[in-house]
C-alpha cells in the first residue's frame, strides 16, 4: 500500500504536500515504478533518476496551463504517475494501456508524441514565440538530458534562444549518463564540473542562487554576476552556457525537492530563459539499476529477488540483432579495414562484442546520427569500410548526409539498420517503417534485407565486394530456426538478384518477400499448398536494384503478392510495381502487403503485425482471393 500516492491523482493532490511528504512520496513513486515495470517492461533508469524534479516542477507550476516539453520522453513515469494516468500502468505500453512517452491523446498534460532526441528546446522556443505573439504568459519548462543537449538539433536551439525574451526555462537533467556512459568534449565538460563538486558546494549554489534571487528591479545579468562573486561560480559549464549568452544556474542536487521549489520558483520569475543544471542518479533506489544503467535503461520484464533480477522475458534465441553483431565481429577479424560506428545505440544495434574486441575500430558518436553518417562517409573516402549501426527510425535523421556525403558520392559506407519494420512497445516514434522509402530513391544506394541468420552473414560478406553504399536492414525479433531456412537462402547474394525459395509446379502466383517476413510467406505457401493453390515463394533480397525475375509470372498473367515489413508507401511492393509498370506487366494481379499511412500503437510486435495483416493468414486470404 502506498499511503500517500494512493490519494495524488492530480498535480493538485502533489501540490497539497509538505516537503517531508513529497521526499516520502518520491519513494513510494519510486516503488510504484520498479515494481510496474518489472511487469510489463519498458524504461527503468531513467524514470527512477527524476522522481523528485518531476514532483518540484508539478509543485511550482501548473502545466495545464504552463507548458511542460520532456527531451526524448522516456523519462516521463512520474509525470504520468501524477496526472492522473496512474491506474493505467498495469498496461504500460501494452494494447489499450499508456504509451511509454508523452502522448498528447492520453492527456492534456502531454504537449508532444515524442521519443526522439533533441526536440524539447526548439519547441519550446517555439512555444515562447507563440506565446509572445499571443500575448499569453503561460511559464515553460524544456527538460533534457546531458547526452541529449548535445544533440544537434538541441544546440541548433540553443543557438537561438535569443529570440526569447521572455521566460523559459531549460532543466539540464545530468546523470552523466546516455543509454550508456556519454561521450564526446562536452561530456567530458560536463563531468569535469561534476567531479570538482562536492555535495556541499551543491548547497551552497542552492543557497546562493536562492539568495540572490527574484531580481525584480534588476537584470539576469546583474543577478548572476552577483551569484558568481559570492560562490566564485567559474565553472566551465557556466562559462559555456553564458558564452551563448544563456544564464545558467547550477550545479544544484537533483534529488533535494525542497530546494527544487524554491528554485524552481525563482527562476519562474525571470523574463528570461535560463539554464538550470540538476545532477540526478539514473536508476536511484534500485540497485541493479544504479549499478547497471544501461541494462536498465529500457528493459523487459523482470523478477526481483532481493538486490538481483531475473528476466522473465528472454527466450533464448538469437535476434537478428545479436546475429548482425556476431558476423560484423567475425568479418572484422578477417578484414582490417572494418570500422564500426553508432550513435549512443552500441549495445540495441548489437556491437558491445565488436567494441569490446575492437575498440579502436569504433566509435560511438553519441546522438548524432547526421555526424555518424558523415564521420563514415570520411573513413570510406580514406579507403575503410565504415558500418554504420543505426536504428531505422533515427537514422531519418540523416538523410541528407546519406545522400549528400555518401550516396552522391557513391562512397562504400554499410548503413545497418536495425529495428527496420514494427517494433512493438516503443510505438509509433520508434517503428521502423520508412527506410526503404527514403533511401531507395537515392543514387548508387543498393538496398538489401537478410530474411535470416545465414543471409545476415551472405549480406554482410555481399557489401565488402561491392564498391558503392549499401543499406541492410532487419527488424526486431528473432532469427528463423536454422532448420527452416531454405537451400536457396544459402546462396551468396549477387547483386539485384532475388533467389526463388519454392517453386510449385502449376504455381498460380507468386509471393514475394522482402527480409524476415520470408517464414510467414513460406507459411502461407504451405496453408495454400494443401488447399490445391499452388505458389511460389520468392526471397526478394533486394529492393534496389530490384530483380527483374520477379516478374515473370506477372509476365505470364499471372499475380504477384509482396510483403514487407515497411510502409506500404514507397517500399519494396511499390518498387516492384514501378518495375512491372516499366515493363509492361499486366498490373491487375498485383497486391502489396504492408503497413498503411497510420499510427500504429504501442502493442506486442507480434499483435502489431497480426494488426496490419503482414502474416502468413493475410497472405493466405489475399492469395485466395486473387486465385477464386
Ligand atoms: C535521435 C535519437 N537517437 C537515439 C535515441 C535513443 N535514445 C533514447 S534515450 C537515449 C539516451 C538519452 O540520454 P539523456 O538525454 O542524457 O537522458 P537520460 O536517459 O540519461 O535521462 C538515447 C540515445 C533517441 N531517442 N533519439
Amino acid at each position: 500500500m502506498s499511503k500517500l500516492l494512493d490519494k495524488v491523482n492530480s498535480p493538485a493532490d502533489v501540490q497539497r504536500l509538505s516537503v517531508p511528504q513529497l521526499t516520502e512520496l518520491a519513494g513510494e513513486i519510486r516503488s510504484f515504478i520498479l515494481n510496474s515495470v518489472s511487469k510489463t517492461g519498458g524504461h527503468l533508469a531513467s524514470n527512477l533518476g527524476v522522481v523528485e524534479l518531476t514532483l518540484a516542477l508539478h509543485c511550482v507550476f501548473d502545466f495545464k496551463t504552463d507548458k511542460l516539453l520532456w527531451d526524448v520522453g522516456h523519462q516521463c513515469y512520474a509525470h504520468k504517475i501524477i496526472t492522473g494516468r496512474k491506474d493505467k500502468f498495469a498496461n504500460l505500453r501494452h494494447a489499450d494501456g499508456i504509451s511509454g512517452f508523452p502522448n498528447p491523446a492520453e492527456s492534456e498534460y502531454d504537449l508532444f508524441a515524442v521519443g526522439h532526441a533533441g526536440t524539447a528546446i526548439a519547441t519550446a522556443i517555439g512555444m515562447a514565440l507563440g506565446n509572445i505573439h499571443q500575448k499569453k504568459d503561460n511559464k515553460i519548462v524544456a527538460v533534457v538530458g546531458d547526452a541529449s543537449i548535445v544533440n544537434g538539433t538541441s544546440f541548433e536551439a540553443l543557438n537561438n534562444l535569443g529570440l526569447i525574451k521572455r521566460q523559459m526555462l531549460i532543466v539540464l537533467n545530468d546523470n552523466s549518463m546516455a543509454i550508456d556512459a556519454t561521450v564526446g568534449a562536452m561530456a567530458k565538460y560536463f563531468s569535469k564540473v561534476r567531479l570538482s563538486q562536492t555535495y556541499e558546494d551543491l548547497r551552497k549554489t542552492t543557497t546562493n542562487i536562492l539568495e540572490h534571487m527574484p531580481v525584480f528591479g534588476k537584470s539576469v545579468e546583474e543577478a548572476i554576476e552577483r551569484i558568481k562573486r559570492s560562490i566564485r561560480m567559474v565553472l566551465p559549464a557556466s562559462q559555456m552556457f553564458e558564452s551563448l549568452r544563456i544564464p545558467y544556474f547550477g550545479p544544484v542536487d537533483g534529488h533535494d525537492i525542497g530546494s527544487l521549489i524554491q528554485l524552481f520558483e525563482a527562476l519562474a520569475e525571470l523574463n528570461h530563459p535560463a539554464i538550470l543544471h540538476v545532477y540526478t542518479k539514473k536508476g536511484k533506489g534500485f540497485k541493479p539499476a544504479d549499478k547497471g544503467p544501461t541494462k536498465f535503461h529500457s528493459t523487459g520484464p523482470f523478477k526481483i529477488n532481493g538486490d538481483n533480477v531475473e528476466s522473465t522475458s528472454s527466450s533464448g534465441r538469437r535476434t537478428f540483432t545479436k546475429s548482425f553483431g556476431e558476423y560484423l565481429t567475425e568479418l572484422a577479424e578477417k578484414d582490417d579495414r572494418i570500422i564500426a560506428l553508432t550513435s549512443a545505440m552500441c549495445d540495441g544495434t548489437g556491437l558491445m562484442n565488436f567494441r569490446e574486441k575492437f575498440a579502436e575500430r569504433f566509435y560511438d558518436v553519441g546522438i548524432a546520427e547526421g555526424a555518424a553518417v558523415d564521420v563514415a562517409a570520411g573513413l570510406a573516402r580514406d579507403g575503410l569500410r565504415p558500418f554504420v549501426c543505426i536504428y531505422s527510425t533515427f537514422l531519418q535523421r540523416s538523410f541528407d548526409q546519406i545522400f549528400q556525403e555518401v550516396a552522391l558520392q557513391n562512397l562504400p559506407v554499410v548503413f545497418c539498420i536495425d529495428r527496420a519494420g514494427f517494433v512493438g512497445p516503443d510505438g509509433p516514434t520508434h517503428h521502423g517503417l520508412m527506410d526503404i522509402g527514403f533511401l531507395r530513391m537515392m543514387p548508387n544506394m543498393v538496398l538489401i534485407a537478410p530474411a535470416n541468420d545465414i543471409e545476415m552473414k551472405l549480406a554482410l560478406e555481399f557489401t565488402l565486394g561491392h564498391d558503392g553504399p549499401v543499406v541492410i536492414r532487419y527488424p526486431k525479433d528473432l532469427v528463423p530456426a536454422q532448420s527452416s531456412v531454405k537451400a536457396a537462402c544459402k546462396r551468396p547474394f549477387k547483386l539485384g538478384t532475388s533467389v526463388t525459395v519454392k517453386r510449385s509446379k502449376n504455381s498460380r502466383l507468386a509471393i514475394v518477400s522482402y527480409g524476415g517476413i520470408l517464414t510467414e510467406a513460406l507459411k502461407a505457401a504451405e496453408t495454400l499448398a494443401h488447399k490445391k493453390l499452388p505458389v511460389d515463394v520468392i526471397n526478394g533480397r533486394f529492393a534496389a536494384p530490384i530483380d527483374k525475375k520477379i516478374l515473370s509470372l506477372l509476365k505470364k498473367g499471372k499475380g504477384i503478392i509482396t510483403v514487407e515489413d515497411h510502409s506500404v508507401a514507397c517500399g519494396f511492393g511499390s518498387a516492384v510495381l514501378e518495375l512491372a509498370v516499366a515493363n509492361k506487366c499486366p498490373l491487375n494481379a498485383v497486391r502489396l502487403l504492408g503497413a498503411p499511412r497510420k499510427l500504429i500503437g504501442h502493442n506486442s510486435r507480434d499483435a502489431q503485425l497480426l494488426q496490419i495483416g503482414i502474416n502468413a493468414d493475410t497472405i493466405v486470404k489475399t492469395a485466395k482471393a486473387m486465385m477464386k
